[in-house]
């Protein structure tokens, strides 16, 4: 079976990866209503007719040109890869612009293929475009798309069939200025008449090369003996040029001509039916949103009602998944009769793994939160009204992108400051990223709120906890701005785009993948490290002190009480003399002053494998030491009963700030160019983590 590489190009936001994710039938890409949402190469493949097509989605670009770092993957791979045919995307909807990238991508001379996205809105937005005219124009199949309603995509597949089996591109008709069009008509015309060929160039293509000053080209030809008569030809063709533009730089009158040229496809080829209406909804909206004393007033409203939700609504399935889980741990344990065994089972997985899966709901209402955000086109606008605030800390609104998406996971968070294009605003927000908690530090503030606040206060205290994280990340960044970064931040354009209704199944789809992947971590991840943990905590046995106590026991006789008191005291010396309990004792003067018992140092440490290994570490050390004979008591109870709420607010502040997990803390180092760094960061957030909790004891206590 025949491969097809596909490579898809275009500007940011016209739909590139969604057009994927509708031709593959699949959504494994991530899509987003704001520019900068693909970062990496990415390659999804899948069949089609009688073919392979294996799609490579780029991250979107203005320019071939361009200076970002994610620009720059898309420059290199259009340059230097293997492919067959380009897919060139547009948004219908802005041709000009977007036009301005075809004209160069044209200039690759590959089999091309142009998608002109979007066409539900150009429908609605009462504009037509002459397909034909456009095909005739450029000289490459044009299809007009929609990824969204799955219109005119099979007639895309199609052209990128034809395309890959044609023998190479028709000729374009594009037109230059006058003195353009004349100096080509010149130098071709010489290098027909002197038989001049070049691989497959056409004569026009090759003197439009030269006027363009195209590098590579003028290495092809220079040692050609054709290049004594031609070198004076082009310097006066070029002085000509030159002359006209008033210039002699060609990056600025290629520009010039580009765009002219965009602007005639564009008034030959599209058509306005009726005044655009659409775009006066999203006028309408951000003469709201974007009000410049309602604006951030309205934004923080939101973000509380999202944290009020997060509380409200989770509690009530978190009610019954704790009832199943614990009605699920006393039936299994009862089927178990070797004790050891039995222990692994409820004590070790059950209430490890449980005590995570306990915060699902919280985790799939915060991330509805955050797509909602990414996919109607918000961010960009709480980015641009964020943006003189921010500048105050140091940072500019281009960095709320990554940093919101930091509350979902940090990883994808860091990956996204590739967008930033100065490299100290980068290892800024790279630095602060871990200030925006992510959603597996959730777990940990929702149980602690829970057991210490009234739930009429808890979505408050949880609303205070993010803000006063992110809020303490602009405080870092304007320090590292002060005194290791120095500079100003950048400017920078933020592109707004239309506001669009969320789809249901690309929220749903998201969301959907972020549970599952919640709940495989659960089922794998956690569940190895609850077990690592029982093990860890349940041995080495100590026979010494059970034989002691055992004599002590009987010796008690009938007292029930007595008994009972000696064998909870048994349960916590053999916890606390096992291996899990000597590292916790060793560690423990480090956070004896922040209010930390061993068990919570404990979990810290284990914490920085990931965030969730917090609450399941808790969850097997206080089921292990479980002081209760009756049936099972619950985490919370067991929190309330041995911690203090001076320590659980220094608890909280710790695990808002230290090192994020592991994964993450790799792909840290990865984005910020070295493991130095992440010794940096480690100093950073321990120190910084360390001194606030210690305030936050001492007032508190
Ligand atoms: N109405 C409509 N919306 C679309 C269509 N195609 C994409 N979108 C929306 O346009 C936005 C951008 O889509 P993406 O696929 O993330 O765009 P991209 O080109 O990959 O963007 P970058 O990765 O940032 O370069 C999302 O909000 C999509 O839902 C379409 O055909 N019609
Ligand atoms: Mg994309």
């Amino acid at each position: 079976m025949d491969t097809i590489k596909v490579v898809l190009a275009g500007q940011p936001n016209v739909g590139k990866s969604m057009l994927i994710n509708t031709m593959s039938g699949s959504n494994s890409l991530k899509v987003g209503n704001f520019s900068g949402v693909t970062v990496e190469k990415t390659e999804v493949s899948f069949h089609h007719d009688s073919h392979t097509l294996e799609m490579v989605d780029l991250p979107g670009t203005y320019s071939i040109g361009g200076f970002t770092q994610e620009e720059k993957v898309a420059h290199n791979y259009l340059l230097n890869e293997e492919y067959d045919v380009i897919v060139n995307v547009l948004d219908s909807t802005h041709l000009q612009r977007n036009l301005l990238l075809t004209l160069e991508l044209l200039k690759l001379n590959k089999k091309m293929v142009l998608a002109l996205n979007m066409a539900d809105e150009l429908k609605k937005e009462g504009l037509e475009i002459d397909v034909k005219q456009i095909e005739a124009i450029v000289g490459v199949p044009v299809v007009l798309v929609s990824a969204n309603s799955g219109e005119g995509v099979e007639e895309l597949l199609h052209a990128i069939h034809e395309s890959f089996d044609s023998k190479r591109r028709r000729s374009s008709n594009i037109v230059y200025s006058e003195v353009f069009e004349e100096e080509i008509f010149e130098l071709s015309s010489f290098l027909e008449a002197k038989g001049f060929k070049l691989r497959d160039l056409s004569s026009r293509e090759i003197a439009l090369r030269i006027l363009l000053e195209d590098k590579h080209l003028y290495e092809e030809i220079h040692t050609h003996p054709i290049m004594i008569e031609l070198q004076p030809r082009i310097v006066a063709a070029l002085e000509h040029i030159y002359t006209h533009h008033e210039t002699k730089n060609m990056v600025d009158i290629k520009a010039n001509e580009y765009i002219a040229i965009a602007r005639g496809i564009r008034m030959e080829t599209v058509k306005s039916k009726k005044k655009k209406e659409l775009k006066n909804r999203t006028q309408k909206i951000d003469a709201i949103l974007l009000n410049k004393f309602i604006g951030i007033p309205i934004f923080l409203f939101m973000m509380w009602g999202l944290f009020q939700l997060t509380f409200e609504i989770g509690s009530i399935p978190m009610e019954w998944i704790d009832a199943a889980i614990g009605a699920y741990g006393d039936w299994i344990g009862s089927l178990i009769p070797h004790d050891a065994t039995r222990s692994l089972v409820v004590d070790g997985i059950i209430a490890g793994v449980g005590a995570v899966l306990l915060f699902l709901p919280n985790i799939i209402i915060l991330y509805i939160g955050i797509t909602l955000l990414e996919t109607t086109g918000y961010m960009s606008r709480v980015a641009f009204l964020l943006d003189g605030f921010f500048h105050k800390f140091g940072l500019h609104g281009k960095s709320f992108i990554p940093l919101v998406t930091g509350f979902g996971c940090s990883v994808p968070a860091y990956m996204s400051t590739r967008t930033l294009k100065s490299e100290k605003d980068r290892l800024i927000t790279l630095f602060i990223i871990g200030f925006m908690s992510c959603g597996a530090k959730m777990p940990v503030y929702v149980l602690f709120v829970g057991v210490f606040f009234s739930p009429q206060e808890a979505g408050n205290i949880l609303f205070l906890i993010y803000i006063a994280g992110a809020f303490l990340g602009l405080i870092m960044a304007k320090a590292l701005r002060l005194f290791v970064f120095k500079g100003e931040a950048e400017p920078f354009v933020m592109e707004m785009p239309k506001y669009r209704m969320p789809s249901f199944s690309l929220v749903w789809h998201t969301v959907y993948n972020k549970a599952r992947s919640y709940l495989k971590k659960a089922g794998t991840f956690i569940l190895a490290a609850s077990m690592l943990i029982w093990f860890a905590s349940t041995y080495p046995q100590q026979p010494l002190f059970e034989s002691e106590f055992s004599a002590k026991i009987e010796a008690a006789g009938d007292n029930a009480v007595l008994v009972k008191s000696l064998e909870n005291e048994l349960k916590l010396k053999k916890l606390e003399n096992s291996y899990l309990g000597q590292i916790g004792k060793a560690t423990e003067p480090i956070f004896e002053p922040l209010g930390f018992d061993w068990r919570m140092t404990v979990a810290l440490e284990t914490g920085l494998a990931a965030k969730e290994v917090v609450v399941s570490t808790l969850g097997v050390l206080y089921a292990i030491g479980d002081e209760v004979d009756e049936g099972t008591v619950s985490l919370q109870e067991q929190l309330r009963a041995n911690i203090s709420f001076a320590s659980a607010m220094a608890f909280i502040v710790f695990v808002m700030i230290y090192l994020p997990c592991l994964a993450a803390s790799m792909v840290f180092a990865k984005e910020a160019g070295g493991y130095k760094y992440l010794a940096y960061l480690f100093v950073f957030t321990t120190l910084t983590a360390w001194i606030l909790s210690f305030i936050t004891y001492r007032v508190l206590v």
